[in-house]
């Protein structure tokens, strides 16, 4: 009897340890039906009071909303958790679930991102929404996945304008001599070189530090954040060349993703899309707002002259012309079809 006991406890046991294992899978999330309990901890490089770190605050809202409570979003700001760069090392190595790069700094990972950073590519907000959204940008987050990374929304860093502490930018002469801070990115190396400057690629975190003891004479971003950074307390001058257009790439670590349920990755995708949304008209209405709001902090501001422009077009062509070779003519062609159709129909 004993004997038959044992093995009818033995013959129960083998069930119960695969259940038990299948609970403690389900637990750690897979991919199975339900929400479970847990915290995402996700990091960006700028405040919490720029748009991108409102819009992180509007994702933290919408998924613990979503989730009453079961999923929570541990949010840090001003590269508290190390620049963009070091943030998405963490997230393919799995200690950081999020974070929100500007994709500039991401070519040497993910090359084909570089196709975005050519100078004077798009002439609004509108188009680059069209083409990050569309099948180009669709495309390149094909390619994120194979480097342990999930990309699951696009949101706005927007036009970037040139400050500096030396003298105004009114011309294509006037870039000469200065050395300009640039993001890690071969693109707005090589094209700040072309035009004579004195490139310095550097994190975005030891750029104020660096304008403030004159390493560097200037910097170049959009102005809510030269607003939100403080950078006029550092320079003197701000030109309105909008020279490049830059996107910020939601991404997710892919582990992170995996260990999610279908119903919790639709719920943080959803989330990251909509929290775009909210971010990219917040943006437009903060950069509009920070030029005002500049010129009363005392920095002195001049425009740039669309024939200026025109000629940087013509001088940096070389610097397009390797680059798009690089990343891949085909997308590079795919992409100014679909501004070409864009312009045709307004
Ligand atoms: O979180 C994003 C910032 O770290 C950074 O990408 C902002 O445009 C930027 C820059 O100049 O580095």
């Amino acid at each position: 009897m004993k004997k038959k006991l044992k093995s009818l406890l033995v013959g129960l046991a083998v069930p119960c340890l695969l259940l038990l294992g299948a609970c403690s899978s389900t637990e750690a999330g897979g991919n199975e039906s339900g929400i479970q309990e847990r915290t995402l901890r996700a990091g960006i490089g700028l405040p919490k009071e720029h748009p991108e770190g409102q819009g992180l605050v509007k994702f933290k809202e919408i998924v613990e909303e979503k989730t009453d409570g079961k999923i929570t979003i541990d949010a840090y700001f001003n590269a508290q958790l190390g620049d963009d760069q070091k943030m998405v090392g963490g997230l393919q190595a799995g200690t950081l679930d999020i974070t929100i790069p500007s994709t500039s700094p991401m070519v040497g990972t993910i090359k084909q991102f570089g196709i975005f950073d050519f100078p004077f590519l798009f002439n609004n907000g509108e188009e680059a929404d069209a083409v990050l959204d569309g099948p180009v940008g669709k495309k390149v987050l094909e390619e994120l996945p194979q480097h342990g990374l999930v990309g699951l929304a696009y949101w706005e860093n927007g036009f970037r304008n040139l400050t500096n502490s030396v003298h105004p930018v009114e011309s294509i002469k006037d870039f000469k001599g200065l050395k300009i801070r640039t993001m890690q990115n071969e693109v707005h190396l090589d094209v700040f070189q072309e035009l004579g400057s004195n490139p310095t690629p550097m994190p975005f975190s030891e750029v104020f530090t660096a304008l403030e003891g004159h390493t560097i004479d200037g910097q170049e971003n959009p102005l809510a954040t030269i607003l939100s950074n403080k950078f006029y307390e550092v320079q003197d001058y701000l030109s309105l060349t909008r020279h490049v257009y830059t996107p910020f790439i939601f991404l997710i670590s892919q582990m992170t993703w995996e260990d999610l349920s279908e119903e919790e990755q639709k719920i943080i995708k959803e989330a990251a899309i909509e929290a775009g949304e909210y971010q990219r008209k917040a943006n437009r209405k903060a950069n509009e707002e920070a030029l005002q709001e500049l010129k009363e902090k005392g920095i002195k501001v001049n425009e740039f002259p669309q024939k200026e422009k025109e000629k940087i077009k013509k001088q940096i062509q070389p610097v397009i012309d390797k680059y798009s070779k690089k990343y891949g003519e085909e997308l590079y062609q795919q992409m100014n079809e679909q501004l070409k159709e864009i312009r045709s129909q307004n």
